[in-house]
């Protein structure tokens, strides 16, 4: 899988060269590139916001720099092109299992009060457009709604997580959260470890844990249980 990111802060995503997901890009599972959207200015300021039409607080992203970026990264590939925005449906882990399926995302990471909307309608000439939310508070700018994002996506690309197990016995993954782990010792400052984990009656154990499920996704999400 090919991810392009665009953004002006493009030394937020050094971070992805740590752990998992810098392991994925040096086997080539994942190849991530982060780029300054001032590189396609031509001014001598690298200008890339400007006052909105019609008013308003704050500035807006011009169009000239994204429609020559996205040009550029999106080649012939027919790539899906995804707009971090507090605005854009919600980001899920059906989205990230979706995305992963794709080879070529490109991220485009608006900052200010937004990116001028006709790049968007132009870049759905290009590609599939998404425009995707972590939720529903306000971020200063796509840069860490899209590291978010990259992680949940790219830890799903074949061979990036070494033991597949280990993806599907996760929250979310079937529409419920993640029964409670425990490790030795079996007491810890007067607390004991569930005993039906000691029994090494697997089917006991497979029930408790769906138990524990539903008990926890009943009170902490029961929005998940409702539709
Ligand atoms: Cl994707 N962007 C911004 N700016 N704020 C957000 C968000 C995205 N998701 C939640 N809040």
């Amino acid at each position: 899988m090919r991810i392009d990111v665009v953004s002006i802060f493009p030394s937020y995503f050094d971070g992805l060269t740590l752990s998992l997901l810098g392991r994925a890009r040096e086997n080539g599972l994942l190849d991530l590139h982060v780029h300054d959207l001032r590189d396609w200015t031509s001014d001598r300021h690298r200008t890339v916001d400007d006052t909105p039409y019609g008013g308003g607080a704050g500035m807006v992203m011009k169009p000239e720099p994204w429609g020559l970026a996205l040009d550029e990264l999106a080649g012939s590939s027919r790539p899906t092109i995804i707009f971090p925005s507090p605005a854009g449906e919600v980001f899920r882990q059906s989205t990230a299992r979706e995305f992963a399926e794709h080879d070529h995302l490109i991220i485009g990471c608006g900052r200010y009060e937004g990116i001028d909307e006709r790049v968007f309608e132009y870049a759905a000439t290009l590609g599939e457009v998404r425009l995707v939310s972590l939720g529903d508070y306000v971020l200063n700018g796509g840069e860490v709604a899209a590291m978010a994002m990259i992680e949940a996506i790219g830890r799903l690309v074949p061979g990036v997580v070494g033991n597949p197990e280990s993806l599907v016995e996760e929250s979310h993954e079937d529409g419920l959260l993640e029964y409670g782990s425990y490790t030795k010792p079996s007491t810890w400052r007067d607390r004991e470890v569930p005993g039906v984990l000691l029994s090494g009656n697997h089917a006991a154990i497979a029930a408790w844990r769906r138990e524990q499920q539903i008990e926890r996704t009943r009170a902490r999400r029961p929005d998940l249980l409702s539709d």
